[in-house]
């Protein structure tokens, strides 16, 4: 099964994409967790994402999908896969679209997971206070959420013109938006 998970900042994507990979047995393909991985080892790629990344900007499309092509071409990815913060905008939907075409791969689902702004910078403030990640401050919160609005907020009208998007409420426990997506994957 091939998933795309989208969502605003803190709307509990990760969270949820560890839960779901355990049940599918397929990877879990996180573009932050991809993007943090070059910074801490210092490679060109991670040193010029950095930056952006701690202005709560999206990194240039260029470097997000390149990273992806070799994430997706590995073995384990062969029988499905969730995104996890890919696509960011409809220039990577549509990048996404074509490298798909090329590897003749379909995407199942589009999960769309919901959460108001205020539990969003909750959560975050309660995640700076655990992991102290630099884009983790308010003011950045604040504009990652205006970039989401702005740039990936219109993805999911993307998929929705393919008739793949699903709507989850992201709200209440951890189980309970687990429970939520579980009905919708029927696993
Ligand atoms: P990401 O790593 O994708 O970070 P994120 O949007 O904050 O999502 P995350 O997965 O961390 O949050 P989650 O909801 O799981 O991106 C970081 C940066 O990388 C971006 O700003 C951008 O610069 C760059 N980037 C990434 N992908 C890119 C791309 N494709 N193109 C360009 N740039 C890109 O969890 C949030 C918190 O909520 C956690 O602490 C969790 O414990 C908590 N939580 C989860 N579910 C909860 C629940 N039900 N109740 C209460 N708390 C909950």
């Amino acid at each position: 099964m091939r998933i795309v998970l989208l969502g605003a900042p803190g709307s509990g994507k990760g969270t949820q994409a560890k839960l779901i990979v355990e049940q599918l047995q397929i990877p879990h393909i996180s573009t932050g967790d991809l993007l943090r991985g070059a910074i801490a080892a210092k490679t060109p790629l991670g040193l010029a994402a950095k930056e952006v990344m701690d202005r709560g900007d999206l990194v240039s499309d260029e470097i997000v999908l390149g990273m992806l092509k070799d994430r997706l071409s590995a073995d384990d990815a062969s029988n499905g896969f969730i995104l996890d913060g890919f696509p960011r905008n409809v220039t990577q939907a549509e990048m996404l679209e074509q490298l798909f075409q090329e590897l003749n791969l379909t995407l199942d689902h589009a999960l769309l997971i919901q959460v108001d702004p205020d539990e969003v910078v909750a959560r975050i403030a309660k995640r700076a206070e655990i992991e102290g990640r630099t884009d983790d401050t308010e003011d950045v919160v604040r504009n990652r959420l205006n970039v989401y609005n702005e740039q990936t907020a219109p993805v999911a009208a993307f998929y929705q013109q393919q008739g793949i998007v699903t709507e989850v409420l992201g709200t209440g426990s951890v189980e309970d938006v687990q429970a939520r997506i579980q009905a919708v994957l029927r696993f």
